[in-house]
């Protein structure tokens, strides 16, 4: 008999499918199902899932290999009491779907509907914020030792994909944890996957501890544990049964935690019996379990990267390549430069922290395998990784999305600036990104990049100009940083690979009153905004160093000066305008326009930029504002 999920790709999908479901409000209905419900509500939730992402877009093969890892944690944990953090949070349908949330999928990442990540301002069984990887077993340990310190009994649980558990972050709070007396839990939820395929000798090891004696050994093990030993039985022989039957010990339990598994993933009954059990032990426990990404949708299951983060599509016809070829993105544009650059320059070498799809390097992959480094989700290691390849006069190229450099920022001015290597950031993602929303935004990294020492700061206004900017990077000798955003760029990219006068603007317009100062993609909407004003428009391509003669001869042929950017105000661009005017004791009445001091969230990118008056009408409506004033 065909699963709801097949019926559903099969286009034979019915709402009455999800009637048990649709009486699941809160965990406390789920735990009181038996456990034929159990089952029927697994095949109800994994067809749900699949429904809704079609439906919206959004994360879908995480998402189908969690749903009876969700059931099982509300079934045996009393959540919310029980605090389970999901890393990365981007598996979390099933959980949010099972915790009052059902409806609110229709809305998933749109504007004003739930977040696709876990957020404690939306549900009290959302234990905490999370989205980027690796953060869940530090803030489980942290509610753990919370628990301890205030006497109460609550349990703590992190779950953890193989993928975020390669990070440094995962390991310094296993190190901390696994000496530590209190009750955690860490679900490893081996999927055998990243975005792509893993990698690191963690992976290596993983696969082993799956195959090989050890798999057999221990899945002996867990058997035994299941089916033999008495739940207090096992509590008093966890030392001796658990460690000893797994021998060779695991990487784990000589972090000192009591090693688990592994075990289906996908059994419903094992999981619930074996966290059952677990639930009643105590220290720090890790449990391994296997699943599969995609898991119940054929499409997903063969290709769980494409399916990783789909837009919306048919469950009976699957993702769709579009007719007509999209117009590249500026991810697209880099990938299509780095391989054109690595061809004429034999010492580049580009390196993603575990994005090879996302940062548009798949074919760059192929093409230089030896030139090409996924160093797994380590945003830290990959830029001090870089700094040592450019000490032996290669020309590291990082490619990382805004949003993730935070993450290596101390690497960044300690082992690259203060060096002066000649590392080349390729920073994605620079501006909003829409569906992910406040987690994932670009909107800090002018101000975090153009206050250190060294470090030259670009932001193209259209593809061609991405390229001049990426290649002027390499040429450079020392550290630079070019800053694009998300999604279709703008124009041709051409093939050239030339370089532009570093810390030279080029004036794009010339008007009368007003000159706007526009950087990196906010150019088109400033220019059109300046047409309508009759203003000058400027494209200042440099954040650092600024193009002060420019902005000198501008702000003394004008009255009113204006900066438009897509990142924070504070410490942005425009303070550097500010700056700049402050240095050459110009007094000037400037208008800074960027995104305000608050969060923004997600949503469709037009509409968010419109919101915060980063559009042509509201560039426009501001200055006119400032000429009324
Ligand atoms: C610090 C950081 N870097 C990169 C990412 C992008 N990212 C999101 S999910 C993911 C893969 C996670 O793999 P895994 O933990 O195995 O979970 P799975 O999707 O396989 O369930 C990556 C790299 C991120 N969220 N955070």
């Amino acid at each position: 008999m065909a699963t709801l999920t097949e019926e559903l790709a099969d286009a034979d999908y019915n709402p009455a499918m999800f009637e048990l479901l649709k009486t699941i409000d809160d965990p406390a209905q789920l735990r009181a199902l038996d456990r034929r419900q159990l089952h029927r509500l697994a095949e109800e939730l994994r067809a749900f899932v699949l429904d809704s992402v079609a439906k919206t877009g959004g994360h879908l093969s995480s998402n189908l290999g969690t749903v009876e890892l969700a059931i099982a944690l509300h079934k045996v944990f009393e959540t919310p009491e029980d605090r389970i953090v999901w890393d990365v949070g981007h598996q979390t349908y099933p959980h949010k779907i099972l915790t009052g949330r059902r409806d609110a999928m229709a809305h998933l990442r749109m504007l004003g509907g739930i977040s696709g990540f876990p957020r404690r301002s939306e549900s009290a069984y959302d234990t905490f914020g999370t989205a980027h990887s690796s953060t869940s077993i530090s803030a489980a340990l942290g509610m753990a030792v919370a628990a301890k310190a205030k006497g109460e009994a609550r349990k703590c649980v992190a779950v953890i994909g193989d993928g975020a558990m390669s990070a440094g972050m995962a390991f310094e709070a296993m190190n901390n944890a696994g000496a530590m007396d209190v009750d955690l839990l860490v679900i490893l939820n081996d999927n055998e996957m990243s975005i792509s395929p893993p990698v690191g000798a963690l992976t290596n090891y993983l696969a082993r501890l799956l195959s090989g004696r050890m798999y057999s050994t221990a899945r002996r093990a867990s058997e035994h544990v299941l089916k033999r030993v008495g739940v207090w039985e096992l509590a008093r022989r966890t030392e001796e049964h658990v460690k000893g039957m797994v021998t060779p010990s695991t990487l784990f339990e000589e972090f000192g935690f009591n090693y688990i598994g592994p075990i289906d993933g996908h059994d419903l009954d094992t999981l619930i019996a074996t966290l059952t059990n677990i639930r009643k032990l105590k220290g720090p426990q890790f449990l391994h379990i296997v699943t599969r990404k995609g898991q119940g949708y054929k499409l997903a299951e063969e290709d769980p990267i494409a399916y990783h983060g789909p837009s919306k599509f048919d469950p009976a016809e699957g993702i769709k390549q579009p007719a007509a070829p999209a117009k590249p993105t500026y991810s697209q544009v880099f990938g299509d430069w780095l391989c054109d650059m690595a061809a004429a320059e034999p010492r580049l070498m580009a390196i993603t922290p575990a994005m090879r799809e996302g940062s548009g390097m798949v074919k760059y992959s192929e093409l230089f395998p030896g030139r090409y480094f996924d160093v797994g989700i380590a945003e830290q290691h990959a830029v001090t990784f870089a700094a040592g390849l450019a000490c032996e006069d290669l020309r590291p190229v990082v490619a990382i999305y805004s949003t993730f450099l935070q993450r290596g920022y101390d690497q960044l001015i300690h082992d690259v600036a203060i060096q002066n290597l000649p590392v080349t950031l390729a920073l994605d993602r620079g501006g909003l990104v829409g569906g992910d929303g406040a987690t994932h935004n670009g909107a800090f990294d002018f101000a975090y990049l153009r206050t250190v020492p060294n470090l030259t700061v670009m932001a193209p206004a259209d593809a061609a100009e991405c390229r001049r900017m990426l290649t002027t990077a390499v040429r450079l000798g020392s550290p630079a940083a070019v800053r694009y955003p998300r999604g279709a760029a703008l124009g041709e990219a051409g093939s050239a690979l030339d370089a532009l006068e570093v810390g030279r603007a080029e004036v794009r317009r010339r008007g009368r009153r007003v000159a706007i100062l526009a950087f990196g993609a906010m150019l088109k909407p400033a220019l059109e905004a300046a047409e309508a004003l009759d203003a000058t428009a400027a494209n200042m391509r440099f954040v650092k160093p600024l193009d002060r003669e420019l902005v000198r001869e501008l702000a003394a042929g004008h009255e009113l000066v204006v900066t438009v950017e897509e990142h924070q105000v504070m410490g942005g661009a425009g303070s550097a305008v500010c700056e700049a005017l402050a240095e050459l004791g110009l007094q000037k009445r400037v208008l800074l326009l960027g995104l305000p001091d608050r969060f923004i969230d997600h949503g469709d990118p037009a509409k968010l930029l419109s919101s915060v008056g980063l559009d042509a009408e509201g560039i426009e409506r501001a200055v006119r504002a400032v000429i009324a004033e």
